[in-house]
């Protein structure tokens, strides 16, 4: 197969992930902060404290991503520090977050902001979080504001982070705050609520000059029979923790599609209940990650091609990673999925910036500190941020590939 090189143009978004729970560490007004404090699984792991300290160290990290020839950084904002109380927003949180901004841009960082990953604030939380009837007018409300104080410096943003992922870890398997399992009634309502709150949330960031979206995560499905019509009907059943249906949902308040890619998923038949399984464990520690989740490239490209027959919107590919503690993989794996991507822009798929998740070291929600997916590493001894072989290596291929 010929996987020649495509030559980027100079306007293509090189860069790194971040999300500010992963990086800033819990603060004292987001529901995260509480569960690390009372949740059921506090015992199994450490507490984030000020994680790879992004807040105070931001400099350091937007450096280093200019060194490594990136032009671009997806960052998020903290709706809890932003908004800690009801009614109440923060001039020192946004104020913070400008400054941030204003130092990407001075070292030639294009920022792209992300307004909820995950967490929220406590407040919001103690009153039933998503399920709450005003929490589509209270995120709004953190919208605008964030929008008014930014809405100067951010041209690319990104409203809601993977909600089928937060759904799923959240309310179905319960793991996440709020730590309970919901009735699919209640999940199917939050779901829909995420999607207005996206659509509201669209009509105030788009202008003329915005682009917006969100990160949608989507698996490379693969059936796993001898049958390849029976392959494509597993291929169509709607997985879980896959946004598939909700970028559907969305379809007509999007600039561009986010996309979030990370592994292939094998999808058997059994002879017993529950007849249909689905799983992104490899076999073969070679080509999965540290969570040995399956390494596939060309998912990347199977998954774009089909987002481009589907939406006709250009993509950005906002997360692509892989946990990799002793950093062996890590260089290999973006060239491949560089190399993929390049392919389907080849074949016509417009394609806006490769975003490799992560640029740090991050805390990996349930899981704490061990899952290492950055391009820096973070030394949580002496808190120290410690560049890894892979982030020079980005760098070469960032040039190879740019026009
Ligand atoms: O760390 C997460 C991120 O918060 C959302 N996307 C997947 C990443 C790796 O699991």
């Amino acid at each position: 197969m010929d996987l020649a090189m495509t030559v980027f143009p100079k306007s293509f978004l090189w860069g790194a992930a971040t999300s500010a729970y992963q990086v800033e560490g819990g603060n004292q007004w987001s529901d995260w902060w509480s569960w690390e404090r009372g949740g059921k699984r506090t015992a199994d792991h450490t507490t984030s404290g000020s994680a790879s300290d992004f807040w105070n160290q931001y400099k350091l990290y937007i450096d280093l991503a200019r060194q490594a020839g990136m032009n671009a950084m997806r960052i998020s904002l903290e709706w809890a520090r932003v908004n800690p109380e009801p009614g109440q927003f923060s001039e020192r949180a946004l104020k913070h977050y400008g400054e941030i901004i204003d130092y990407m841009r001075l070292q030639g960082i294009e920022p792209v902001v992300t307004l909820w990953h995950f967490t929220l604030p406590q407040w919001l939380a103690a009153k039933g979080g998503w399920l709450h009837r005003d929490s589509v007018s209270h995120f709004l409300a953190y919208v605008k504001t964030a929008h008014k104080a930014l809405g100067n410096k951010v041209q690319w943003w990104i409203t809601l982070n993977e909600p089928s992922v937060y759904l799923y870890e959240s309310y179905i398997l319960g793991v996440w705050p709020p730590e309970r399992t919901f009735a699919l009634w209640d999940v199917t309502r939050i779901r829909n609520r995420l999607a207005r709150a996206h659509t509201l949330a669209y009509r105030i960031l788009a202008t003329q000059h915005n682009q917006v979206g969100i990160a949608a995560n989507l698996f490379w499905d693969t059936g796993m029979t001898n049958i390849p019509f029976l392959n494509r009907i597993l291929e169509w059943l709607p997985p879980r923790g896959n946004d598939w249906s909700f970028l559907h949902s969305i379809k007509n308040s999007m600039d561009y599609v986010g996309l979030n890619y990370y592994f292939k998923q094998f999808i058997k038949i059994g002879l017993t209940p529950p007849f249909v399984s689905a799983s992104f464990l490899g076999k073969n520690p070679r080509t999965s990650s540290d969570l040995g989740w399956e390494i596939a490239p060309q998912g990347i490209y199977e998954i774009c091609k089909r987002l481009h027959k589907k939406f006709a919107l250009p993509i950005l590919i906002t997360e692509n990673g892989l946990a990799d503690a002793r950093d062996a993989k890590r260089t290999q794996f973006i060239k491949d999925h560089v190399s993929w991507l390049a392919k389907a822009g080849r074949e016509g798929v417009a394609i806006l910036g490769y975003l490799h998740w992560a640029l740090v070291d991050n805390v990996e929600w349930q899981l704490g500190k061990k899952p290492r997916f950055g391009l820096i590493a973070m030394d949580y001894e002496r808190m120290k941020p410690v560049p890894r072989q892979s982030l020079w290596a980005y760098k070469n291929i960032i040039e190879e590939y740019t026009a």
